[in-house]
């Protein structure tokens, strides 16, 4: 079994994993620290024939320490998820160049609409495909998620993307992504009897196989 994560094919990717082990690394040390104090004390102070308990006010130079220091580090955490969250939520970190597609969960598929040759969608050159993603490497993406029915979650680990889909809303995600290859969506959201069979195919093709694959779809050759 391979514990470690899904290889990273994503820009933002590099910040994701980066929080990722910071946080894991630091609750992994308090987690030991606190464990062994906890285990040291019911061995110290078990019970013994004779043992007398004694009453203590406690230290506050001890409280002031352990107060601080984890505060200063959550808020530094905090800092630097926030600008993190930013470079890839904010409504200005979104690039102005980006391929449109839009993804339209239902139970239980992932529709996927492409602009076709004029790279808008909405208009008569669209087309959609069920449960295969084509995506450019190297190139900005936008996905418009959207859904039918209920609450889906649109997950492609190796993209570091997990978005909820809400019926009702467009909720614009985007990515670039820095490799190809074939990759799986998965629903990340219970949505119903179905849920587990909610995948889709993920192809990234480099920039110029993306064109002729799309040029492909619309011309039916
Ligand atoms: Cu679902």
């Amino acid at each position: 079994m391979d514990w470690s994560l899904p290889p990273n094919l994503s820009t933002q990717g590099v910040h994701i994993d980066a929080l990722f082990w910071i946080i894991l690394v630091l609750t992994g040390i308090a987690f030991l620290l606190v464990e062994s104090g906890i285990a040291w004390f019911v061995f110290k102070y078990r019970n013994r024939e004779g043992g007398k308990a004694h009453y203590t006010h406690g230290s506050t130079r001890m409280e002031i320490i352990w107060t601080t220091i984890p505060a200063l580090v959550l808020a530094t955490l905090g800092i630097y998820s926030g600008s993190v969250w930013e470079s890839i939520k904010s409504a200005h970190s979104f690039p102005e160049d980006a391929l449109r597609l839009r993804v339209t969960a239902k139970q239980f598929e992932w529709n996927v609409t492409y602009p076709g040759a004029d790279g808008a969608l909405d208009t008569s050159d669209d087309f959609t495909l069920r449960n295969q993603l084509h995506l450019p490497a190297h190139e900005p993406v936008i996905v418009e998620l959207r859904s039918e029915d209920v609450i889906h979650s649109f997950f492609i680990p190796v993209l570091r993307v997990k978005q909820d889909a809400v019926p009702g809303m467009t909720i614009p995600i985007w990515f670039e992504a820095t490799g190809t290859g074939d990759f799986e969506i998965a629903c990340a959201e219970l949505c119903g009897l179905g849920h587990y069979r909610m995948r889709a195919s993920v192809t990234i093709h480099e920039a110029a196989d993306f064109e002729s694959w799309q040029a492909s779809q619309t011309t039916g050759s």
